[in-house]
């Protein structure tokens, strides 16, 4: 691949991503609203607010791929998510569309099933069930792929990632945690992948406990290397034992779902 963008790319998973798929592209092309380190060898730093259209149709220039990763990563006012999940998304994929089709992997969430029972497995024909208006964020993401697949070919791996940290933080995450280095090479994986149509997936390291099922995407030859298991005892040591009548307990989103509306 010349040239892979990266939104987002001053946040957690675009750190990431910029160290690990170092080598991975010709050029590695850079971006955020927020400020990141200077371009390095083979890089390009290009700060873009992606809610602005014509700056993101000049960004979306010349580039093989496009790992989405920008935008509000948390629940958030209505007014923000607007500008930066949902106008943001709307420009890339008008921009993608315009400039080429370069393939998208597109940071959705475990937020957009979040209202799915833990006792539920789901698969990518399980419905969208967002626990939050940032859940709603990422499945008109999901939604705006499926869409740009079917009219204009652009395709799409729709991630919904469960939780990319060094290491579990909690209980949930024992059944949510995805490992920086399975997150790395499941980017490698959807950009060498002949062919992705849109594909919903999700971002999970092979944890005993896991709730999500990605047999369907093993055409894409990606296995993850990681589980949560060698943590299971710090984390259960550390953390009291769940309650079963606890909304972020029997609900995959966790306080997300328990949570009340954003603005009240
Ligand atoms: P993050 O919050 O650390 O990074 C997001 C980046 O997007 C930030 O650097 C921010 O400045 C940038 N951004 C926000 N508004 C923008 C705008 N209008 N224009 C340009 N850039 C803007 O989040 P993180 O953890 O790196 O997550 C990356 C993506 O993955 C997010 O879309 C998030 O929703 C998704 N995700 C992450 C999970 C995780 O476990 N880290 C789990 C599920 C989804
Ligand atoms: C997400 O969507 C967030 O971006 C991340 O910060 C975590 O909260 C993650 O979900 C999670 O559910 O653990």
């Amino acid at each position: 691949m010349k040239r892979l963008l990266i939104t987002g790319a001053a946040g957690n998973l675009g750190k990431i991503c910029r160290e690990g798929l170092k080598g991975h592209a010709d050029i590695l092309r850079l971006s955020d609203i927020s400020p990141m380190d200077p371009a390095g060898p083979n890089e390009e730093v290009v700060p873009c607010d992606l809610a602005d259209r014509a700056a993101v149709h000049e960004l979306t220039k010349d580039v093989d791929g496009i790992i989405h990763l920008g935008g509000i990563s948390v629940e958030a006012a209505f007014d923000d998510l607007l500008q930066a999940n949902l106008l943001g998304t709307y420009n890339l994929y008008e921009g993608a569309r315009n400039n080429g089709k370069p393939r998208i992997l597109f940071a959705s969430s475990n937020h957009a099933i979040g209202f799915h029972k833990r006792t539920t497995k789901l698969d990518d024909t399980s419905t969208q069930r967002p626990d939050s208006l940032y859940g709603v964020t990422k499945c008109y993401g999901e939604a705006l792929a499926s869409y740009y697949y079917d009219k204009f070919d652009v395709e799409t791996v729709s991630l919904r990632i469960g939780s990319c940290f060094e290491k579990p933080l909690n209980r949930r995450m024992l059944s949510t945690w995805m490992s920086p280095r399975d997150f790395v090479s499941l980017m490698k994986a959807v950009f060498d992948a002949p062919m992705t149509g849109h594909l919903v997936m999700y971002g999970v390291s092979d944890n005993t406990s896991k709730w999500w099922s990605n047999d369907h995407a093993d055409f894409l030859g990606w296995k993850p290397q990681d589980s949560s298991e060698k943590y299971r005892a710090d984390v259960e040591a550390a953390f009291e034992p769940e309650d079963r009548h606890d909304k972020a307990v029997i609900y995959q989103g966790g306080p997300f779902a328990a949570n009340g509306h954003f603005e009240d």
